[in-house]
């Protein structure tokens, strides 16, 4: 007669659900050390990085992950509770500011996102359910040397600093052009010519002199590499894309820091000069293999931002972009938002309603004294191309709270692999028992993008099934491949283990996903 439920134990897990509905975030508690009232240089943004680490140490790491062509760092945050697993072993989310320079709106964002998760950590269940269970890494700013050049000159910085003939036919000379602020307003803005024989304005696109005197202004600005073309995923060349992929330091940076984190599942990247929600492909009007997942999700987000959802392509055409190869490559569920500026519900034809909704966006024309029109009337004012990318700083904190809902629950909805469930039964004379488990993706995306199975890099889920050498498996593998667990699916595994008489032993069961993260549990037998 076979003696049952000799023991018998069941591990119930909270499952957590992830949070999709349409719904604000928490109040916002009494900030200390960061204040978001103005646009944060990059040497401000490295000294609140380092104070982060220094305030937070259980909960942050910060690593220097390469050099601009400046030679200014690059830096990836990682916030996760280090006390309740080690950040490999969670599933991650990737936060990345800006590539183009001139739209620093992200690196505010960057830092309030940062700020968020680690003053509300003791606080906020939700923020602590994130800190605890997920790891967040955030590239504050991809590109700092346009960062930095947009602070400090006005000059729209959007590609990287790296000195390249933008000339067509090329005249050899290395950013001999910028625009320049020529009536010291702190605003690079238009300029127009009084044509007094035709009697009517001739307009240019820029505040700036013909600094190399070849008749054309503004023609060859400072640097030339546009980051966000320069990803090895159908990149095409044309000289703004850099010589080859990744032949940017700061692409190369940000490159070979998601390829040592195989455990990012979401990510977040930063852009502006619209109001949309983004997802791939970039490159082609054709649906990803996980349109349906970003339809869905595009949606959801759209309503918590406000912003218009829609594939990227349908935006203009981009090659060699990060979102693509993030998605396509590394199989990363990858949204960029469009940050600020004028909303693409009314298309292109918005930017020139744009200064009704932010007046200091049109500039009044005001005359200068223009060396290269001696005697002639120039005046400058007209577009001030700033403000078509970036909020005024007493609007930065609220961009950044329309935003934050979306984040954290990019945070939020990454597979989530657990055990939930292990029970024990003895079958004979204690020396056959039976164990069983239950390992279910508790989060909302499956454990694999379809594109990750498509291009053959998808990585099943493991169980792992480990005892006593001197234990005899009698049924079950030590090793189980799941495959590809959807959100909330479950799969429950059976082993019988025979022992020479009864005694007591040890099993370990761990279930791995790449994307999912790990869990483990030990216990003793009987
Ligand atoms: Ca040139
Ligand atoms: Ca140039
Ligand atoms: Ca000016
Ligand atoms: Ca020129
Ligand atoms: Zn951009």
């Amino acid at each position: 007669m076979k003696k049952q439920l000799l023991i018998a134990f069941c591990l119930t897990l909270l499952i957590a659900i992830p949070n999709l509905s349409v719904a604000t975030v928490g109040a916002f508690k009494i900030k200390d050390a960061v204040e978001f009232t103005h646009y944060h240089t990059y040497p401000e943004i490295e000294q609140i990085l380092s104070e982060f680490e220094r305030d937070y140490s259980d909960l942050v790491r910060l690593f220097e992950i390469g050099k601009t062509f400046e030679d200014r760092n690059l830096y990836a945050l990682e916030i996760t509770n280090h006390n309740v697993g080690s950040s490999e072993s969670k599933p991650a989310m990737l936060f990345v500011g800006p590539h183009h320079g001139n739209e620093i709106i992200g690196a505010e964002i960057a830092l309030y996102y940062a700020w968020y998760l680690l003053s509300n950590y003791p606080t906020d269940s939700r923020v602590k359910e994130i800190v605890d269970t997920r790891t967040v890494y955030i590239i504050p700013v991809v590109n700092p040397d346009g960062h930095n050049l947009t602070l400090s000159t006005d000059v729209y910085g959007r590609t990287n600093n790296r000195p390249m003939d933008e000339d067509f036919p090329p005249d050899g000379l290395l950013d001999e052009d910028p625009p320049e602020d020529i009536n010291n307003d702190g605003k690079v803005t238009d300029m127009r010519l009084w044509d007094a024989t035709m009697h009517k304005w001739i307009y240019f696109w820029w505040e700036g002199i013909d600094n190399d005197g070849d008749g054309l202004f503004n023609e060859d600005w400072i640097g030339g590499v546009d980051l966000n073309r320069n990803y090895d995923y159908h990149w095409v060349p044309y000289p703004w894309h850099g010589e080859h992929p990744f032949s940017e330091p700061e692409t190369a940076a940000v490159r070979d820091f998601v390829m040592a984190h195989p455990n990012i599942a979401t990510g977040f990247d930063t852009h502006s000069g619209a109001q949309l929600v983004l997802y791939p492909w970039g490159d082609t009007l054709e649906h990803s293999p996980d349109f349906k997942t970003y339809k869905y999700l595009g949606r959801i987000y759209g309503e918590m931002t406000g912003y218009r959802d829609m594939q990227s392509s349908l935006l203009y055409p981009v090659y060699g972009g990060a979102e693509d190869w993030m998605y396509g490559n590394q199989s990363i569920i990858y949204f960029t938002n469009e940050l600020f500026g004028p909303k693409w519900q009314y298309g292109w034809g918005s930017w020139n309603n744009w200064p009704k909704e932010y007046p200091d966006a049109e500039q009044p024309w005001e005359d200068v004294d223009h060396p290269d029109f001696p005697g002639m009337q120039v005046q400058v004012g007209g577009w001030w191309i700033f403000r078509y990318y970036n909020p005024p700083e007493n609007e930065i904190e609220s961009w950044a709270q329309k935003n934050l809902p979306m984040i954290l629950s990019l945070a939020e909805i990454t597979p989530k692999i657990e055990i939930t469930e292990v029970s024990v039964k003895s079958l004979k004379h204690n020396t056959e028992i039976r164990i069983s488990a239950t390992i279910q993706n508790s989060g909302f995306l499956a454990t694999s993008t379809e594109q990750s199975v498509l291009i053959g890099t998808a990585k099943p889920v493991m169980v792992e099934f480990r005892t006593d050498p001197q234990v005899e498996l009698v049924k079950g593998n030590p090793d189980t491949s799941l495959g590809v667990l959807q959100g909330g699916q479950s799969v429950t595994l059976d082993w019988v283990v025979e022992l020479d008489s009864p005694s007591t032993t040890w099993v370990t069961i761990s279930a791995i996903s790449e994307k999912g993260g790990t869990d483990t549990i030990s216990f003793e037998l009987p």
